[in-house]
């Protein structure tokens, strides 16, 4: 009797050690592929956003990939107080004095105008920018479903960013009534 429980004992200990073992063995190995995976090399793009429009505007876009995620950081200057408009247009074409050369949102999945992560939006809507008594305002946004330099229709390189004079109200169609374009950058690579 004595034999038989120990020989059951020693059976559920086995058991329970080789379980462990799996699940060691289970946990390393993720630890491993992310260490093998090899790190996307970590890309920019800029955007020198100019005046537009005969304002005074100066600005920068950054966008920093970080493995599938790209963060957007826009900061402006010299601009009224209040809300602005940030978008990602069609195109990096800030020829015409008044930033129409940069065509319409980007909207690569052809979808309505609306507010970043509320049901449809462009991937071009951004948000607006709260510009202080100072005269400068900054806004950034992290995000899986753009791309830096694929070449693909989510490549956010070769598109322009605009800041308006008045606010996103992200509700009008095709852009959200924000009024005239009083800044336009294009993105390119950094590097
Ligand atoms: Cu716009
Ligand atoms: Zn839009």
């Amino acid at each position: 009797m004595v034999k038989e429980r120990l020989v059951a004992f020693r059976m559920k200990t086995t058991l329970l050690l080789l379980l462990v073992c799996i699940s060691v063995a289970l946990v390393s190995c993720d630890i491993i592929q992310e260490i093998l995976i090899p790190v996307m090399p970590s890309q920019q793009a800029i955007a020198i956003i100019g005046s537009a429009s005969g304002s005074n505007l100066t600005g920068t876009a950054t966008f920093t990939q970080n493995g599938e995620t790209i963060t957007l950081m826009v900061e402006i200057q010299n601009v009224s107080p209040g809300l602005h408009a940030v978008h990602i247009h069609e195109k990096g074409d800030c020829s015409s004095p008044d930033g129409t050369s940069a065509g319409g949102h980007w909207n690569p999945t052809n979808v309505a105008h609306g507010k970043w992560g509320v049901g449809e939006f462009h991937l071009g809507d951004i948000g607006n920018i709260t510009v202080g008594e100072d005269g400068t305002g900054t806004i950034e946004l992290t995000t899986n479903l753009w791309e830096m330099g694929t070449g693909s229709d989510l490549d956010i390189v070769g598109r322009g960013i605009i800041v308006h004079a008045g606010a996103d109200d992200f509700t009008s169609q095709p852009s959200g009534a924000a009024g005239a374009r009083i800044g336009c950058g294009a993105i390119i690579l950094a590097n």
